[in-house]
């Protein structure tokens, strides 16, 4: 809204002259997502999507008929001028393997969501994302129907589990849904190597898989949290979002997002403290790994002070370091006078090479894609695989080299 207040300091609003001087200003500048003036009537037009959120505005405002079956997603509580994203988890379940999602889990990134940094045309800024998971659930109405449900206990899926998937899935999903809504499950694990999980980039399907025995939380409020940062990060790629952004490159410093495995199971560094669980929420400046100013840190706007971030040392220990934007010590030799060529995000290429590329990265929130797979289509978008995401095994590796900087 800065184009607002610079309006508002221009034109003087003292005067009915000032007043209709500003309204027409208003006129002008109002675009489809920020309606300041005489919002249209979203209803009256049921093929746009005035909210962007890939639903059509007639699915929102009340029950349609589509040719899988009827469809009412303003029962489950969405609104044509409001972002909303609708997710079925279904779970796997024994008295001795509970995988289901925690409520603590679904509020949790629920939350992250209701504090996105976009507006809304009804003036309200987030996005609303109703999770059915069952008894656990998270904005669902009451009385709305909820079928989220138990599936059948295995302990491991095949390396490529999307079979199995679309068994659980043709059994226990409405297929109407699929229209609307991303389906989940929150199995075992798949393969041999413990992967929390995968995902279909720009899709509407994911696995999350946290029930391998190397996924050892140190408490319940550390349990939640991964499931609800993989849940996360796995709705993430359903929604665009790769490792590094807009490509794959993982663990770039200035990626400061939970689809980063540098932060997906520990949250980012905010304010001094690790545990934000968040997308990239502003535009950090690229880093060329080719030639970094330590003076000038991780540039960008302001909020990049409130983050820290964590890099690979030449000798391949991991520092941490708690405001991007203050400089910083990418050799890791102690000071902030040094512009240095060094694979800060470790990566290697095919003959052991370290990468040395320029790190872009995007605000994440402002590059969402909404209509993945089937979604709000007839047209299934194209979509590929994650592919297995990151073990317990990696994670134990990434931070021991935090110790050999302690
Ligand atoms: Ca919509
Ligand atoms: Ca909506
Ligand atoms: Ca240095
Ligand atoms: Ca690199
Ligand atoms: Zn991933």
């Amino acid at each position: 809204m800065a184009t607002l207040a610079r309006l508002s300091r221009d034109f003087s609003v003292r005067t009915l002259a000032g007043l209709v001087a500003l309204l027409g200003a208003l006129l002008l500048v109002a675009d489809a997502t920020v309606p300041v003036v005489a919002a249209p009537d979203p209803c009256a037009n049921p093929g746009g999507d005035l909210d962007r959120d890939g639903l059509p505005n007639g699915w929102e405002c009340g029950p349609v008929k589509l040719p899988e079956g009827r469809l009412n997603l303003k029962r489950l509580g969405a609104k044509p001028d409001r972002r909303d994203i609708f997710i079925e988890c279904d779970y796997m379940k024994t008295a001795a393997k509970d995988l289901q999602p925690t409520q603590e889990a679904l509020d949790q990134v629920a939350g992250m969501f209701a504090n996105a940094p976009l507006r809304n045309p009804d003036g309200s800024w987030g996005i609303t994302l109703h999770i059915d998971a069952g008894r656990h659930s998270v904005n669902i109405p009451a009385g709305a129907p909820r079928k989220g449900n138990r599936i059948p206990y295995e302990v491991r899926w095949p390396q490529y589990p999307f079979g199995k998937f679309y068994r659980v899935k043709a059994k226990h999903f409405v297929p109407v849904r699929n229209r609307a809504f991303h389906y989940c499950v929150f199995a075992s694990a798949y393969g041999k190597t413990g992967s929390s999980g995968i995902a279909f980039i720009r899709g509407n399907d994911f696995i999350v898989t946290l029930g391998d025995e190397g996924w050892v939380p140190g408490s319940d409020a550390m349990w939640s949290f991964w499931q609800a940062s993989t849940l996360a990060h796995e709705l993430g790629h359903n929604l665009g979002l790769e490792h590094g952004g807009p490509d794959s490159y993982n663990y770039k410093p200035n990626y400061l997002s939970v689809m980063n495995y540098a932060y997906q199971l520990d949250g980012l560094i905010k304010d001094g403290e690790l545990g934000t669980m968040d997308y990239a929420r502003t535009r950090a400046a690229d880093l060329n790994e080719r030639r970094l100013v330590e003076k000038k840190g991780i540039a960008g706007p302001k909020l990049l002070a409130r983050y820290g971030t964590r890099w690979v040392c030449p000798d391949s220990s991991v520092p941490t370091d708690t405001n991007v934007r203050n400089g910083i010590d990418w050799n890791c030799d102690g000071d902030l006078d040094d512009t240095v060529s060094q694979n800060i995000n470790g990566d290697i290429g095919a003959q052991d090479e370290p990468l040395l590329m320029r790190l872009v990265v995007w605000n994440d929130w402002k590059n969402l894609f909404y209509p993945g797979g089937p979604i709000g289509t007839d047209s299934e978008t194209p979509v590929r695989t994650s592919g297995p995401e990151i073990t317990a095994e990696d994670l134990r590796a990434w931070k021991a080299r935090f110790a050999q900087r302690e």
